[in-house]
């Protein structure tokens, strides 16, 4: 049986291109600076986010890690969403490891913080109060279901934050599908920030990676802070490899994972006791959660939906998201929607 595994975009493995590019790579000490596969890497990344240099790092989580360390001082001031990646699911590694303090505003159900709670965050300057650093977004915003955020919004917060001497970063984990989304080269959205994080081992496929994007000078810093928290990595050429291949060959793709994912939802909608997330899905992921009347709990329909062939992820109570990514295509949605109905229906 086909295993179609929706838990997340991570779960991609690496295409077969990506597979023979890593097995040629050309690759040196990365430390030193002198593996010639990553530093391509690094170029082609920050070109394609309209920035001066970027940094290869070991996951989308090190690079807001390297990118705040980079930011801030311990003690700072770190304004970000409360439901954003960083806050929720990053092991609290801002506060554990850089000492730096969060203020969390309420995000909106569209992704955004509203610009006068961002005002109003902002701190006086006065030593009862830590110094408001950074503001931080996220584009797509994964807790508020994969919505992408306009370069116009971005823009707006980033002017306020350079009004008052703050800096932007950009959780740009998923950029390229909020790209996609928006209809707009990723460097517009990425433009107003002074840094962004993408990844390459989401939709784009490639095994292993991200990279932190910004000014040369930002870099230089970063690349201390990766050292630090023990990221050098020295033949990295062999990964980097793949997230050529991945920027190269995948990105123009993922606009067809958020037409599945549109199809998939309108299967879904049909099946009673679903209940979709109003406006699901807005990028490649559908949240969804289950009726009242639905017997089974969460745990149930996991192990029933297994049972078929299907796996989902767990989004809190009674609640799923489903993420479409490159391996799972047409005959897989049928395959979902089959399972869904069998456990629901059946
Ligand atoms: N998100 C994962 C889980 O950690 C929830 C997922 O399955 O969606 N920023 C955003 C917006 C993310 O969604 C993620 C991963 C990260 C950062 C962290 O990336 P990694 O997993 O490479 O550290």
């Amino acid at each position: 049986m086909q295993i179609v595994d929706l838990r997340s975009d991570t779960v991609t493995w690496p295409t077969e291109a990506m597979r023979q590019a890593m097995a040629l790579a050309q690759v040196g000490d990365d430390v030193y600076g002198e593996d010639p596969t990553v530093n391509r890497l690094q170029e082609l990344g920050a070109a394609m986010l309209g920035k001066e240099a970027g940094l290869f790092v070991a996951s989308g989580t090190m690079g807001n890690l390297v990118a705040m360390l980079a930011h801030c001082g311990r003690g700072d001031e770190v304004i970000l969403g409360n439901k954003a990646h960083t806050f929720l699911y990053e092991a609290g590694g801002i506060s554990a490891l850089g000492g730096l303090h969060s203020c969390q505003l309420i995000n909106q159900p569209d992704g955004t913080l509203i610009l006068d709670d961002i005002r109003s965050a902002i701190r006086p300057n006065e030593s009862h109060h830590p110094v408001s650093r950074l503001v931080s977004l996220e584009n797509t915003h994964n807790r508020c279901g994969g919505v992408s955020l306009s370069a116009e919004y971005t823009r707006a917060v980033g002017d306020l934050a350079k009004e008052h001497g703050l800096l932007l970063h950009l959780d740009g984990a998923r950029i390229f599908n909020a790209a996609a989304d928006q209809r707009v080269p990723a460097r517009v959205l990425a433009e107003p920030a002074d840094s962004v994080t993408f990844c390459l081992s989401k939709g784009l496929c490639a095994p292993v990676g991200s990279v932190l994007c910004g000014s040369k000078a930002f870099i230089q810093r970063a690349h201390r802070i990766r050292k630090q928290l023990g990221g050098g990595m020295r033949q990295a050429g062999i990964l980097a490899a793949a997230g050529i291949v991945a920027l190269e060959t995948m990105v123009d793709r993922l606009a067809e994972d958020h037409a599945r994912a549109q199809r998939l939802a309108k299967g879904l909608a049909e099946i009673p006791g679903l209940e979709l997330d109003p406006g699901t899905p807005f990028t490649n992921m559908i949240f969804t959660g289950l009726a009242e009347n639905v017997q089974l709990d969460t745990r149930d329909i996991i192990q029933r939906l297994a049972e078929y062939g299907v796996r989902v992820g767990v989004a809190g109570k009674r609640r799923f998201r489903l993420v479409l990514h490159y391996w799972i295509d047409d005959a897989g949605v049928q395959q979902v929607l089959q399972a869904f109905q069998q456990v629901l229906q059946g």
